[in-house]
């Protein structure tokens, strides 16, 4: 577990440095609920969901054109991550649980920050 995790962040970093400008948002999932998505959200931007609770979820996003990225079945304990592709309203809900539901705001892509 310990090296799996360590695995991860040295993918994270190298995926980091190929997209200078994307972040990585983590929203965790708990019992029947989303962590409040806060901070400000971009294309290219990767939401990882991080499954705290003690069930299986089925998460997806729908932007707004209607079109679905979904993040098939998360068991408890694990992390899924999605990469945001389209700018506007977006809503992530949950196949399994329909009360689970959490609205953001999709900006388009960051460029180059000013020095
Ligand atoms: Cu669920």
């Amino acid at each position: 577990m310990v090296l799996l995790r360590a695995a991860c962040v040295a993918l994270l970093t190298a995926l980091a440095s190929i997209s200078a400008h994307a972040e990585e948002h983590t929203i965790v999932v708990h019992h029947m609920e989303l962590q409040m998505i806060e901070g400000t959200m971009h294309v290219g931007d990767v939401l990882t969901f991080d499954n705290q609770s003690d069930m299986a979820h089925n998460l997806y996003v729908i932007y707004a054109d209607g079109t679905v990225d979904n993040l098939d079945t998360q068991i408890p304990g694990t992390q899924k991550k999605l990469t945001l592709r389209q700018a506007g309203p977006a809503v992530v809900k949950c196949w399994i649980h329909p009360i689970i539901k959490a609205e953001m705001s999709i900006l388009p892509e960051a460029k180059s920050e000013k020095p």
